[in-house]
């Protein structure tokens, strides 16, 4: 069965956003817009799996929606809010509870990563997040998800549930006249030059929000005189860039920092070493800290001014909701039927 093409995707309000959330995601959001009806969430529900400070959320939840827009991304045009202002993600995902299977979500490797050796002492809904990302994504009926790298075994999962909760409930969803299938196994689209983009301290680690060095992560927000001095310092071997990306082997912090310049330039790797095979890092360093600084002083100075103006925000992502809502709650309506809840 044919499904009306649609984009979902989320970010996290949880601070320190990076250029690997820009060029693993947000970026592509922003390429998507013109192909597709795009739904872009800041997934605040997501966010708590995690302590988050009350005084501290409002604000974070802001600047994740200022970011989409300084991006390019238009709200008008598409849907921008935040997941809690529509409840309905959070009562598909617990249909969604009752569809997975425990061994599935034993499988994941960001609880795992994220649990650590205190897994006992980690939130239930950090466990249960995979089955929560799953209805983000189906309770519009979305068929293709821009994420980076670190989200592709997530969308597995999601893909999974669409699955079985159309096996398991094939028959009603034939009988009540949804066709042979009600969820469509959403695609993720993974692709480009920078779909993991590492810390600038380790190249074998990921760029990440939640990293303890600010040197590790170039954020949206950074002045020029920052972002110079975190790539400066950013890890990096003796030798010369090769002149190949075979050469790039190996060697993974030159690799990020080739990726991170032909990402931000949109071009590719073969294309960077083309123009700087056989350069010592320093000129690399040198042109690369001149294009981040050309392509985010921008972003960033766009959602400072966007964030001093919390009203306009939060009229964005009310709008956002409102429409948003419409479309969840119609599926929902489905959803209820499908499973044989009794409507008064
Ligand atoms: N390093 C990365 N490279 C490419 N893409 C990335 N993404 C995150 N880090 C990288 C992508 O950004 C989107 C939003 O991510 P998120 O905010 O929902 O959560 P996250 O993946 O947990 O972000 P962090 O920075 O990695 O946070 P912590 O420190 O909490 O682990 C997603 O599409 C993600 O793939």
């Amino acid at each position: 069965m044919a499904f009306l093409e649609r984009v979902f995707s989320g970010v996290q309000p949880t601070g320190n956003l990076h250029l690997g959330n820009y060029l693993g995601a947000i970026k592509r959001f922003v390429e998507l817009q013109d192909r597709y009806d795009c739904i872009y969430c800041v997934v605040d529900l997501h966010a708590i799996t995690v302590w988050q400070d009350p005084a501290e959320l409002p604000h974070a939840i802001r600047e994740v929606a200022a970011a989409f827009i300084a991006c390019g991304i238009d709200p008008k045009r598409h849907i921008v809010f935040n997941q809690s202002q529509v409840a309905e993600h959070a009562e598909l995902a617990w249909v969604f509870n009752c569809v997975a299977r425990l061994g599935w979500l034993n499988r994941m490797t960001q609880f795992k990563e994220k649990a650590g050796k205190d897994r006992e002492n980690a939130s239930v809904g950090l466990y249960a997040y995979p089955t929560l990302m799953a209805a983000d994504i189906l309770v519009y009926r979305a068929t293709h998800v821009p994420v980076g790298e670190d989200q592709k075994q997530h969308l597995e999962l999601a893909r999974d549930i669409a699955q079985k909760f159309n096996n398991d409930f094939g028959r009603s969803i034939r009988e009540r006249g949804y066709g042979e299938a009600f969820f469509p196994l959403p695609e993720p689209l993974i692709t480009g030059e920078a779909t993991r983009v590492m810390s600038l301290r380790d190249g074998n680690a990921k760029m990440s929000k939640s990293d303890a060095s600010d040197y590790s992560r170039i954020n949206l927000t950074d002045d020029a005189d920052s972002i110079a001095q975190k790539i400066r310092r950013a890890k990096t071997d003796p030798e010369p860039l090769p002149s190949e990306e075979k050469g790039l082997e190996r060697r993974p912090e030159a690799d990020n920092l080739v990726g991170i310049y032909a990402a931000l330039a949109g071009t590719t790797r073969a294309a960077v070493l083309g123009e700087f095979g056989n350069a010592q890092f320093s000129t690399f360093k040198s042109a690369l800290t001149d294009l981040a600084v050309a392509k985010l002083g921008p972003i960033g100075a766009e959602m400072q001014r966007l964030v001093r103006d919390p009203v306009a925000i939060d009229a964005v992502l009310a709008d956002g909701a409102a429409r948003a809502q419409k479309l969840a709650a119609e599926t929902m309506k489905a959803v209820k039927d499908i499973v044989g809840f009794v409507r008064s």
